[in-house]
């Protein structure tokens, strides 16, 4: 018996710690950041928060990250906002949607560019595309209420508790 309860105490806290900590998202899987990999359907099916991290798995000098605006991303402009050319390395997400493109020639025209759009959690009502926070801060538009990203943000503990429950019931 108490063998089952520490199990069931480890399962509550490590369930917990998961839920409450930023993922960490590994560019290609085991790929890595290479040529090869379709990083539009790497992306697909996976939900990015602001403050999880992108690790961008490659050797120094062999390739590089640029951050780039959307235009650049569609026709493979090497016009960075912000450059990572030491491998592996770790982005952090804010709001919003962001380019990535490897600016050694000829490579992201090879497949080597990725677009993550980060939501905050909480879907957009009435979702109008192209809302990115200006930057000098637009007027007219309140932040959204942290009380209900707070709400967001313990729901999957709550759900990961519940599932405890039933299992513990099932036993
Ligand atoms: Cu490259």
């Amino acid at each position: 018996m108490a063998s089952r309860s520490s199990l069931i105490a480890l399962l509550v806290v490590v369930s917990c710690a998961a839920a409450a900590s930023a993922t960490q998202f590994t560019v290609g899987d085991s790929s890595g950041w290479t040529i090869g990999p379709n990083y539009s359907s790497w992306t697909s099916g996976k939900t990015f928060t602001v403050g999880d991290t992108l690790l961008f798995n490659f050797a120094t000098g062999a390739h590089d990250v640029l951050e780039v605006s959307k235009s650049d991303y569609d026709s493979c402009t090497a016009n960075a906002l912000n450059t990572f050319t030491n491998g592996p390395a770790t982005v952090t997400l804010t709001a919003g949607t962001h380019y990535y493109i490897c600016g050694i020639s000829g490579h992201c025209g090879a497949g080597m560019k990725l677009a993550v759009s980060v939501g905050s959690g909480a879907p957009a009502p009435g979702g109008s595309p192209g809302t990115a926070p200006a930057p000098g801060g637009s007027p007219g538009t309140p932040s959204a209420p942290s009380s209900a990203s707070a709400r967001l943000a313990a729901a999957p503990a709550l759900a990961v508790a519940a599932g405890v429950l039933v299992k513990l019931a099932l036993f």
